[in-house]
C-alpha cells in the first residue's frame, strides 16, 4: 500500500480544490486497497481517490473502458427520461489537471466524487430488524434500476476488464490446482486456459507461493475439510449459469459485475436506493450473476466474515423482499431467465466459496490481506460462503414457491 504522502501527490495530479486533506478509506473493498478519502476547499467537498489494484486488474485501461460505458449508459437513460423519478445518481469521474479520466503512476488512478448525503452497509445486521427487508426491497430495486439504465450497453463491445473473472470453470481449476499443491507453470500447464489473454491473468493464481510446511497445515485443516468436499461434489451446479448462457438458453448481457450490498447506496435520511458503486467488472455475462451476487450477500445477515458458522442463514424474509423489490421494477427479463433466480443465487455462493477456498490454499494470492487483517480471513469467508450455500440448497423449494407466488400475484412485463 501506498503512504499518504505519495497519495497527496497523485491526488494534487487532479483538477480539485485546495487545500485538501486526506486519510485512508474505511469503506475499502477487497481488491483496491489504496482508496482515500479527501475533503478538498473551504466547503470540504469528499472525493474519493482509488489506485486500480493492477494486481488483479493488469488491463487498468480497461477497467476504466467499462467504468465509463457504465456511467455514460446511466447518464444518456437518465436525461432520456428512464428513471427520472428515482432520484438515481451516477457515479462521477473527476478529471485530472491534463483533462484525463485517470491518471497514471505505478497503475491506474481515478477520483471520483463522493455522493453525499448517502450510506452503505456491509451487512444487513448493521440495521435494526424493523428496516432489513425495506433496505432488501430497495437493494432489489436499485438493481432493476441499474439494469434498466445499462441495457443499452451492447454486451460484445464491452472490453473483458479482468480475463476469467466469473468464469466458475477456471476457479474449479484454480481449486483443483491448489488441491495438488502445483508450483510451477509446468505442474499446472494442462489446467491453464487456453486462450493467451486469460491465460496472463489468471496464471498466478494456478500457483502456491507457500512454504510446503505451512500449504500442509492449511489442506490438511480438519476443520476445512467438510467445506472442501461440498465445493467439490457440486461442482456441475456451479457449472450450471455458464451452460445454460453457452446454449442460448440465457442471454448475455452487460453485467455490474460485483453487486454486494456494500456496493449499494441509499439516501440516509429516506433509505431509498440511490446508486450502485465500484464499477470496475463491468462485462458480458448474464444479469443472472448479479442477481445472485446480490442475494447471497443481503440474505446472510452475519456477513462475509462471522466466524460463527451457526449465524449464517438464509433470512427468509429478506430473501423475499429482495425479490419483490426487484421483479416489481426490472423490464427487461425473461421468463426462462426468472425461473432460474434461485438457482444463480446458489451458484454465486459456491463459486465465491471455492474462490475464497482456492485462494485460502494456495497463499492469498488474489484476495490479498491488509496488515490488520488475520491470517485466516479467506478460511473463514470462504467456509461462510460454502455453508450460506448449503442454506440456500435447503431454501430451494421455497424459493422456488416464492417466485411462482409472486408471478401469479403481478403480471410480468412481457419478456424479450
Ligand atoms: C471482491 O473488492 P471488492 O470488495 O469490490 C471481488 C468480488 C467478490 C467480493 C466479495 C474483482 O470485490 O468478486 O464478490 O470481493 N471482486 C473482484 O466480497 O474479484
Ligand atoms: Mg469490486
Amino acid at each position: 500500500m501506498l503512504s499518504l504522502d505519495d497519495a497527496r501527490d497523485i491526488a494534487l495530479q487532479f483538477h480539485i480544490e485546495s487545500p485538501f486533506e486526506i486519510e485512508f478509506f474505511e469503506g475499502r473493498g477487497n481488491i483496491n486497497l489504496d482508496t482515500l478519502l479527501i475533503s478538498a476547499g473551504p466547503e470540504k467537498r469528499a472525493y474519493l481517490l482509488q489506485r486500480v489494484n493492477p494486481d488483479v486488474f493488469p488491463l487498468s485501461e480497461r477497467v476504466m473502458a467499462g467504468m465509463i460505458a457504465s456511467i455514460e449508459a446511466q447518464k444518456q437513460a437518465l436525461h432520456q427520461g428512464l428513471g427520472a423519478e428515482t432520484g438515481w445518481q451516477v457515479p462521477e469521474l473527476v478529471p485530472t489537471k491534463t483533462g484525463r479520466l485517470f491518471h497514471e503512476d505505478r497503475g491506474v488512478w481515478r477520483m471520483m466524487l463522493y455522493i453525499e448525503g448517502t450510506v452503505s452497509y456491509k451487512s444487513l445486521s448493521e440495521l435494526p430488524d424493523h428496516r432489513q427487508t425495506e433496505a432488501a426491497f430497495e437493494v432489489g430495486r436499485g438493481l432493476a434500476i441499474y439494469h434498466d439504465l445499462t441495457d443499452t450497453i451492447d454486451a460484445e463491445t464491452v472490453p473483458t476488464a479482468l480475463p476469467g473473472y466469473r468464469n466458475t470453470q477456471i476457479y474449479y481449476d484454480q481449486l483443483d490446482a491448489a488441491l495438488k499443491g502445483c508450483r510451477t507453470i509446468e505442474d499446472v500447464e494442462h489446467r491453464l486456459p487456453h486462450d493467451p489473454e486469460v491465460r496472463a491473468a489468471t496464471e498466478r493464481h494456478f500457483l502456491c507461493p507457500l512454504s510446503e510446511e505451512e500449504r500442509l497445515y492449511r489442506l490438511h485443516d480438519r476443520e476445512l475439510q467438510p467445506f472442501i468436499q461440498t465445493a467439490l461434489v457440486y461442482r456441475d451446479l456451479a457449472l450450471s449459469l455458464g451452460t445454460h448462457r453457452d446454449s442460448g438458453r440465457i442471454r448475455t448481457t452487460a453485467i455490474h459485475g460485483d453487486t454486494k450490498i456494500e456496493n449499494f447506496l441509499f439516501e440516509a435520511l429516506t433509505g431509498r436506493v440511490m446508486s450502485l458503486v465500484d464499477l470496475d467488472t463491468i462485462m458480458p455475462l448474464t444479469w443472472l450473476a448479479d442477481w445472485g451476487d446480490m442475494v447471497r450477500s443481503l440474505v446472510n445477515v452475519a456477513g462475509e466474515k462471522e466466524r460463527d458458522l451457526s449465524l449464517v442463514a438464509v433470512d427468509e424474509a429478506v430473501y423475499a423482499a429482495v425479490t419483490e423489490g426487484f421483479l416489481s421494477t426490472a423490464s427487461t427479463a425473461t421468463q426462462e431467465e426468472i425461473a432460474l433466480m434461485p438457482r444463480a443465487v446458489q451458484v454465486i455462493a459456491l463459486e465465491l466459496g471455492v474462490r475464497f477456498l482456492a485462494d485460502y490454499l494456495r497463499g492469498d494470492t488474489y484476495f490479498q490481506l491488509g496488515s490488520q487483517d488475520p491470517r485466516d480471513l479467506n478460511k473463514v469467508r470462504a467456509m461462510v460462503q460454502i455453508r450460506l450455500f448449503e442454506k440456500l440448497l435447503e431454501h430451494e423449494a421455497k424459493a422456488n414457491t416464492m417466485l411462482a407466488d409472486f408471478q401469479s400475484r403481478v403480471p410480468m412485463v412481457e419478456g424479450l
